[in-house]
């Protein structure tokens, strides 16, 4: 197979060409359509050219369960590996600037050149996230039983120090938020207590925050079971929303759509949380059961429109303090990360398109009016609405790709990956 590289724009505009003449048509009907509605297309697809979402860099190597990990070929061996195939998918789908490391499996001697590695290719730093969750080699204590929750004081305080050193990297390379998750919790009833579990909690991260550069935010990530299955400390949005109104106004919530009991209303803990000034951003993914890994839109596509639906309200009613961060974070055991990746990014931006060509105005009148069937037609409009040719001018118009997979199969990057990248045994992501 001959390799193009798929970054190039004059590969991206000759893959482009022979889908030109159908999204020229395509585009013009739904335009006609959205205008007898009262919508200009060309807004909806300046503002979904404009929608940004990070990729997260353990996202790129094949994930696993705890049953095994397949992995796949020419997977990346470090962050600047990891680097390349973010751009790869920034590329071709225009969406994508952005990358969150989790440290320690991106830890690098070179935080300073990581960052005009990824200037080079057109890329910036989103959130740095820490892992306390996991012991390392060489370190000195064990998280085996906790870590920001510790009983021990001194395993507290490596923790905290941890947290700090991903801010002070996170700072060289132009990143502005530390997302905090834990996986501290009991896996029995007696096994820590409830109460004090959570003291010890906010003493420490009120450390980390104090150690927050100005302009820095704190994401505080609830997650209600995994790997401890009888109690997390920040099991709920309910613990994440008091840790952080307890920190100070610098911290926010973070909502990973995973980490939900199965049925729980997400938008509706997103309009609690924009009430509450507090919605700091998300981890996009989607699941069926108990899993967190899934990719974004591929189970639950209405729900995620849903949970758009309620920013896009916020976005209008310029509630204060809401700047959502958007961020993937899933595990990719049976496709092509890349090839997922970019799936997800271009899913959110269908729920975010659905919801912006939502009739506002008549969806409120129908509210006030209490005319019930009406309102929920109306909203469900957006969402069987065929939003494809807006999202694909949005990249044309980003210098991406109509047919991003088509362009990136057809580039032969993974069959080079493979060739370039032999011999990798396991990257740390293969948990998540
Ligand atoms: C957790 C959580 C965190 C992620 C880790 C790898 O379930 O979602 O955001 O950093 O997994
Ligand atoms: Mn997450
Ligand atoms: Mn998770």
């Amino acid at each position: 197979m001959t390799y193009a590289d798929p970054r190039d724009a004059n590969y991206i505009a000759s893959a482009n060409q022979p889908h030109a003449s159908a999204l020229a048509s395509d585009y013009t009907a739904l335009g006609m359509q959205l205008e007898r509605r009262g919508i200009k297309i060309d807004d909806i697809t300046r503002a979904v050219a404009n929608f940004k979402v990070a990729i997260p860099s353990w996202g790129v190597g094949t994930g696993g369960t705890r049953f095994g990990r397949f992995p796949g070929v020419g997977e990346p061996r470090n962050v600047f590996e990891k680097l390349q195939d973010c751009s790869v998918i920034h590329k071709l789908t225009g969406a994508t600037p952005t990358v969150s490391l989790h440290l320690p499996w991106d830890r690098t001697d070179d935080y300073n050149g990581l960052r005009e590695h990824g200037a080079a290719l057109g890329l910036g730093f989103d959130a740095m996230n820490s892992n306390t969750f996991q012991d390392q080699p060489g370190q000195p204590l064990s998280y085996k039983y906790g870590s920001l929750t510790h009983t021990d004081a001194a395993v507290r305080a490596q923790a905290v120090a941890h947290n700090i050193d991903c801010i002070k990297a996170g700072a060289l390379l132009g990143s502005r938020a530390l997302t905090v998750w834990i996986g501290d919790g009991a896996n029995f009833p007696g096994q820590t207590h409830l109460g004090r579990a959570f003291e010890r909690y906010l003493e420490s991260t009120a450390t980390i925050y104090k150690a927050l550069p100005g302009d820095w935010r704190m994401f505080i990530e609830h997650k209600m079971y995994e790997p401890a299955f009888y109690a997390t400390v920040i099991q709920d949005w309910g613990s994440s929303l008091m840790a952080a109104q307890t920190l100070g106004p610098k911290a926010f919530c973070l909502v990973d759509l995973g980490h939900h009991a199965p049925n729980v209303n997400i938008e509706m803990i997103v309009a609690r949380l924009v009430h509450a000034q507090r919605l700091g951003g998300f981890h996009f993914n989607d699941s069926k059961y108990g899993d967190d890994d899934l990719d974004a839109g591929s189970i639950e596509p209405f729900r995620l429109f849903l949970v758009f639906n309620e920013l896009v309200e916020a976005e209008l009613a310029k509630a204060p303090n809401f700047q959502p961060a958007h961020m993937l974070d899933q595990s990719h055991n049976v496709t092509d990360p890349v090839e997922s990746l970019m799936t997800s990014a271009i899913e959110l931006q269908r729920a975010y398109a659905q919801a912006l060509i939502v009739e506002r105005k008549a969806l409120h009148g129908y509210r006030i009016g209490n005319d019930v069937l009406m309102a929920a037609q109306t909203l469900k409009r957006g969402f069987t609405t065929d939003v494809s040719p807006i999202l694909a001018q949005a990249r044309v118009t980003r210098g991406a790709a109509i047919d991003p997979v088509g362009a990136y199969r057809s580039s032969g990057y993974r069959a080079k990956c493979a060739e370039m990248r032999p011999g990798k045994q396991s990257l740390g992501g293969g948990i998540v």
